[in-house]
């Protein structure tokens, strides 16, 4: 499955069904889900996973766990997400063999540049708004950190960290290839409008 521009990941939630999550971003048009959840034992992601990739097969949408390479592989997910302090990229790849999907986390043009030697097929790029969804260190990279990034790697870039129907446009205008959100979604009254709020956003930049 392909990553084609302009995609919006909604990323689940900790605090609520990740299965429901899933199902009303799909039905408002995400066409990438990953599941995260920090706290969550190995069975309930187990069991998550393999409910939530059935949907995604349904909606036509690609299927990612956050961290857990094991639970990934076993539920057969379509890939893996990966942070810079998790397994490395080249190990992960090798485990996931050539076809399924690797992401990683990356704040910056170098972090990226190793991700995509290491073998990964994209990367999260973030957090580029102020965010609350995440405990984070450095300040907000901007969306002119998003442009230099795109314009030197060969794998698309997805944007993530603050992103809301304001700005969605300007993040793809810089020349990222989709968005990566949790609050924006989650935390919306109407969940699937707020999706296809975003989506509509994006594309009518692209237009
Ligand atoms: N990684 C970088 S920022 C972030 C993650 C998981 C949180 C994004 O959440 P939100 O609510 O869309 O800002
Ligand atoms: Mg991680």
């Amino acid at each position: 499955m392909q990553i084609k521009r302009p995609i919006l990941c909604y990323i689940t939630a900790d605090n609520l069904c990740p299965v429901e999550q899933s199902e009303k971003a799909l039905e408002g048009g995400a066409r990438m889900i990953q599941l995260r959840n920090k706290g969550a034992s190995g069975s309930d992601l187990y069991d998550w996973a393999v409910r939530i990739r059935k949907l995604c097969r349904i909606h036509e949408a690609i299927f990612i766990v956050n961290d857990r390479l094991d639970v990934a592989l076993t539920a057969n997910a379509d890939g893996v997400h990966l942070g810079q302090r998790d397994l490395p990229a080249h190990l992960a790849r090798t485990l996931l063999g050539k076809e399924k999907i690797l992401g990683i986390s990356v704040s910056s043009l170098a972090e990226a540049e190793i991700a995509v030697r290491a073998g990964c097929d994209y990367v999260g790029l973030g957090h580029i708004y102020p965010t609350f969804s995440k405990q984070k260190t450095g300040r907000p990279l901007g969306t002119a950190c998003i442009t230099e990034v795109s314009q030197n790697l060969s794998v698309p870039v997805i944007a993530i960290g603050g992103i809301t129907a304001s700005n969605a446009g300007d993040v793809i205008r810089a020349g990222a290839t989709g968005i990566a959100v949790i609050s924006t979604v989650a935390e919306a009254p109407d969940p699937r409008k707020a999706t296809s709020d975003l989506i509509q956003n994006m594309r009518s930049c692209l237009q």
